[in-house]
């Protein structure tokens, strides 16, 4: 039980107790089929939290037979759009109410602050659960005029079973990315949770059964990639497969899905999004959003503005004021006031990072400040600013997934927009200028999926989100998500009418 201390000063959360740690499928709450269990640990100490249902090959089988059958037999499907809208705004107000357990659970599970799961990522994922009830009613097909003597229509219909594997940066709201459209459009769901990140997805799990969700529409599943991910990825009888997280993972994710059943594949994945600054942007504003762009969420996040290109003729300005503002960041225990940094999630990212800051000192990038961690329980590390890297440092080219600021220096606008596409990523890009001509010229010809200009990291449930290049394909969010859970039919009737 987390909160036992939460009188103590400073700390923000209310008490929170973890009241789920078994696999939901078809509408209860079960142990894994093995019996077996695996710890989640509390990355601001690297404690047990608690054991959690360690779900494999057989669990996915039991999740999909229950998912294949609300599908199949219904009533998910065969309830009007109308209800299913009215269980996702039931679940919508559920989240709401209990947002301050969701967002306690969420920090100690993850290590973001409370303040950003409380007031950013909880509100969000009500928002988007709303977002998609309001399209579940509104999806319909076309009548097409075709030559001859034929009436054309299409009818959009779900899918079936959706598999969804989900990473740990942003748990509940890459749950509700990916549930909310897949239930909009009347799928069922087989959603694999990341290993190091299994408890707030239960405990709604436990909320859409409140708000009415039938058994087996929503199945739960907590386990490791190997195992039950790709149990999930290769299966015959999954119909579509998305899928966030790294781009390794997801080219094996997409080798499961061609080698079993040809299931189509979402991927959102990793990214190194450029953050272009030109000499006619308000230079403190600029950055004051680069290291937002970069440090929000300890630097896990997969659209990171993760190389900051700054004109030469305000370099020296910007590295000064961006090293004091590092310097300036309050790292330490999320649950507290006024934190803006916790820990990283877990020991294998901890030294990823701390791995790439090395490399950075070794290809001779000036390390500004930090480096190094803070004391020496959990995965705290100081927040971390390198100057003068080069495209070809290794910093500047891999996801560093931490607190690790580069900054580039660029001298005009052709070599900049080169610049930050030469990179095997294209996830997303910011730009800044009072320049609407650059801007517009800048946006257009960035290869990313979103361009944010003169801000940075704004998310709405309207606005799509994806990838070019090996930042994955499809897009998340918005009216495209919907076509990533729906079949088109075209139905072809002849007409018997002489006339025509
Ligand atoms: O990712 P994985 P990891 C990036 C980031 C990070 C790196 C590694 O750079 O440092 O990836 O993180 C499941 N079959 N991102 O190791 O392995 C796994 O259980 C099926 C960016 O955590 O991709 C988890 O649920 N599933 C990213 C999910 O994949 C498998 C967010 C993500 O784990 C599997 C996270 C397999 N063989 C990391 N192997 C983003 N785009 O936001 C693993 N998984």
């Amino acid at each position: 039980r987390f909160g036992t201390s939460s009188k103590a000063e400073g700390i923000i959360s209310p008490s929170v107790q973890v009241s789920y740690t078994q696999l939901l499928i078809d509408g209860n709450f079960v142990d894994a089929a093995s019996g077996k269990t695996f710890p989640t640990l509390d990355p601001r100490t690297g404690e047990v939290i608690a054991n959690v249902a360690e779900g494999d090959a057989e669990d996915i089988n039991r999740a999909v037979k229950a998912a294949r059958k609300a599908f199949d037999e219904g009533p998910w499907p065969k309830m009007t759009a109308y209800e299913r809208s009215r269980i996702m705004l039931r679940f919508a107000d559920l989240v709401e109410k209990h947002s301050e357990e969701l967002a306690a659970l969420e920090t100690w599970d993850n290590g973001k602050t409370y303040q950003q799961a409380k007031t950013a990522e909880i509100p969000m994922v009500a928002r988007l659960f709303r977002y998609y009830a309001g399209w579940a009613d509104k999806i319909h097909g076309l009548t097409v005029p075709a030559d001859g003597n034929y009436h054309v229509q299409t009818l959009h219909e779900p899918i079936g079973v959706a598999g969804q594997i989900i990473p740990w940066n942003f748990p509940l709201l890459m749950f509700a990315w990916k549930v909310g459209p897949a239930l909009a459009c009347g799928n069922t769901i087989v959603l694999k949770t990341a290993e190091q990140t299994p408890l707030t997805a239960f405990y709604v799990g436990k909320l859409f059964l409140e708000a009415g969700l039938p058994p087996g529409v929503l199945n739960i599943v907590s386990g490791f990639g190997p195992t039950a991910g790709a149990s999930l990825a290769s299966h015959m009888d999954v119909d579509k497969l998305a899928f966030t997280g790294s781009t390794d993972t997801g080219k094996v994710i997409l080798g499961l899905a061609a080698s079993s059943n040809l299931k189509p594949v979402t991927l959102e994945l990793g990214g190194k999004s450029p953050f272009i600054v030109f000499e006619d942007a308000d230079i403190n504003k600029a950055v004051e959003l680069a290291h937002f762009a970069l440090f929000f969420n300890q630097g896990q996040c997969c659209c990171a503005g993760s190389r900051t290109f700054v004109h030469e003729k305000v370099y020296d300005e910007f590295v000064e004021k961006a090293k004091a503002r590092a310097l300036k960041r309050v790292v330490g225990d999320p649950f507290k006031k006024g934190i803006e940094q916790g820990p990283q999630i877990d020991s294998k990212q901890f030294e990823k990072v701390m791995r790439y800051i090395r490399s950075g000192v070794e290809s001779n990038a000036t390390l500004e400040c930090g480096g190094g961690q803070i004391g020496n329980k959990g995965y705290f590390i100081q927040p971390t600013v390198f100057s003068n890297v080069k495209d070809d440092m290794l910093i500047a080219q891999d996801e560093i997934f931490g607190p690790v600021q580069s900054i580039l220096k660029f001298s005009d606008v052709d070599e900049v927009i080169r610049r930050a596409n030469e990179t095997r990523y294209g996830l997303a890009a910011g730009v800044f200028t009072k320049s609407l001509d650059t801007a517009n010229r800048v946006s257009r010809a960035l290869k990313a999926g979103t361009v944010w200009v003169n801000c940075f990291d704004v998310f709405d449930a309207a606005i799509p989100f994806g990838g070019y290049k090996m930042s994955g394909n499809g897009r998340e969010k918005g009216i495209y998500s919907l076509n990533n859970y729906l079949q088109v039919k075209a139905v072809v009737t002849a007409l018997n009418n002489p006339a025509w």
